[in-house]
């Protein structure tokens, strides 16, 4: 078969970047792209005046919300993914739109360095001030803490001013009612670690005209946790509230799996000491039989806000397990109502388990046209708008424009890099979220037309553990071979030879039962399985370790 040799230019640009160019023989094409969600908890019916938990499925980890008017806004940790820290819009806190990303520049910041998938951003905390949206988060790896403005929260946001006073992890930004801004923050207790795990809240005063922090002002306001002597871990994320004549202060504890809480401390003023509430953790699910059915787990890292009606509100991060200790879809977005108990807040009784489905918050019926982020859902591209949906993400920044929308003809192109998945650079990767315990993705795409390149499938927890349903050119055939990555070591799981007088396959994976499925399909109604019953726990967290939670999408790479 011969292709004429000629400059494929991809127009329309990806992410804001120009047209690409490329050779038709390294770059691959597809139709479509489809995800649908098969949960069996999601198929109970929604019962009258209820919302179902989580309200954004999928590894949408650290939420941090803000009100506006009747309006809020959420955002989420994004670590290596790029772009960085997507941001929610939604009327009544039960349906949620992504409008944009705060950080979508390389001006920003950069993560190339070799960076794992877990590094770069972390738990971020979003507020309001005088016409201005804030977002104070943490690069890990590259420039430490900063904050970023934005006027609309969609974007475009502000490069980084950077805190290099501030140390540790998880700022927060509190603008108190006196015009005082206070920076507080997770960091090493005065004097370090007495042990594994022991970590301090941290509390700075912020100049916000000078646009500096107040020297010396630094004080560590909390030392370990609610009680130093039992030795608490990882007390982080922390948020300060005033409501009424307290400040609260309300922070992770236990870690962010099994043992993870939420707590909360108050004062009557800044100078004094934080008193932590007797009645503490407020939200865990540690305390639950870990044998219960459809376990929700590892619930903290909350973050409250009150309705325009009056009523409060947590929002926070859990995970839901199969086979009782693993999720491959990472930590999710919770609503929970927040109860006062003698001016304390309250997100759930000690003992009892968070709810799949409960009462709506009391906020006028808001717009029903909004894509799910929750239940079972159909999602689907097909790569006929000009601008990629926010859904996409990529691992890490670069600089090599290697993906191309062509809406005319309703297809995507990327470029075959020789870049590996397993390699801590950018490949030729476009993912969305794994946003159930059992789905299906598939895609249709062109045959590669020339020897060297191979392209298609991909589940991704980490460059040390994914899979990668692949077909390459092979003289006038095909091959198509699952690629398994599992602890950094590549293995070919399954390979079939075909030919065909096709342009195009259909490749999908289907996850049921902790076991995934890969199958091909190069006629119409016809599926041939590739392989069967493959483990899916390497793409768990409980296996590859890290924050994130598995994407899946298409990736195309020279050999
Ligand atoms: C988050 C920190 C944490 O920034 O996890 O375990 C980080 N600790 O609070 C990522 O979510």
């Amino acid at each position: 078969m011969a292709f004429p040799i000629r400059e494929f230019i991809l127009t329309l640009a990806v992410f804001g970047l120009g047209p690409v160019h490329a050779d038709i023989h390294s770059t691959v094409t597809f139709d479509w792209f489809q995800y649908e969600g098969r949960d069996a908890v999601f198929d109970e019916e929604l019962k009258k005046d209820h919302f179902r938990n989580p309200v954004i499925a999928g590894f949408h980890p650290d939420p941090s919300i803000v009100r506006v008017d009747r309006d809020y806004y959420l955002v989420n940790s994004s670590f290596a993914y790029f772009p960085g820290l997507p941001i929610f819009h939604s009327r009544d806190l039960v349906n949620w739109e992504q409008i944009g990303h705060a950080l979508t520049r390389r001006s920003q910041l950069r993560f190339e360095n070799g960076q794992g998938i877990s590094r770069g951003i972390f738990a971020p905390t979003i507020r309001f001030h005088e016409g201005w949206f804030y977002i104070i988060t943490t690069d890990v790896d590259g420039i430490g803490n900063f904050y970023i403005t934005a006027k609309n929260p969609a974007g475009p946001w502000s490069d980084p001013t950077l805190l290099p006073e501030i140390n540790g992890i998880d700022p927060d930004l509190f603008f108190d009612d006196d015009g005082r801004v206070y920076i507080t923050h997770n960091g090493e207790p005065e004097g370090g670690p007495l042990y594994e795990g022991h970590r301090a809240i941290w509390q700075w005063e912020y100049d916000l005209q000078a646009d500096a922090v107040i020297e010396g002002s630094g004080r560590m306001i909390v030392n370990g946790g609610v009680d130093l002597s039992k030795k608490p871990i990882w007390i982080e994320a922390p948020h300060i509230y005033r409501v009424g004549d307290w400040y609260y202060l309300s922070c992770a504890e236990g870690g962010t799996e099994e043992q993870h809480s939420q707590v909360v401390f108050r004062t009557r003023s800044l100078e004094d000491p934080f008193v932590a509430y007797e009645k503490n953790p407020i939200l865990t699910q540690r305390d639950l039989d870990p044998a219960r059915p459809d376990p929700i787990a590892s619930t903290g890292h909350a973050d409250l806000v009150q309705t325009f009606e009056g009523e409060w509100w947590a929002v926070f991060l859990g995970t839901r397990l199969y086979d009782q200790e693993y999720h491959n879809t990472g930590r999710e977005t919770f609503l929970l109502p927040v109860r006062w108990q003698d001016e304390w807040p309250v997100i759930l009784e000690p003992g009892t388990a968070v709810p799949w489905q409960l009462e709506r918050p009391d906020i006028q019926p808001a717009r029903k046209d909004i894509p799910p982020q929750s239940g079972n859902f159909v999602w689907r591209d097909d790569f006929d708008r000009p601008e990629l949906k926010l859904d996409w993400t990529k691992l890490r920044t670069s600089q090599t424009q290697w993906a191309g929308l062509d809406v005319a003809g309703g297809t995507i192109a990327l470029s075959a890099l020789p870049i590996r998945l397993k390699e801590k650079a950018q490949p030729a990767f476009l993912g969305r979220v794994q946003q159930h315990l059992e789905f299906e993705a598939s895609t249709r795409m062109e045959l590669p037309r020339s020897e060297g390149i191979s392209a298609g499938l991909v589940a991704f927890q980490s460059s040390d553990y994914h899979y990668y349903l692949g077909v390459r050119r092979t003289g006038e055939g095909y091959s198509i071979f699952l690629e398994a990555v599992n602890n950094g070591a590549a293995d070919i799981l399954a390979r079939a030879d075909f030919t065909t007088a096709a342009t195009h396959v259909v490749l999908g994976m289907e996850q049921f039962d902790a076991k995934l499925k890969f199958y091909y399909s190069v006629t119409p109604s016809e599926n041939i399985d590739l392989a069967q019953g493959v483990d899916a726990k390497p793409l768990s967290t409980q296996v590859a370790g890290g924050f994130v939670g598995t994407t899946v999408g298409i990736h195309a790479r020279s050999e």
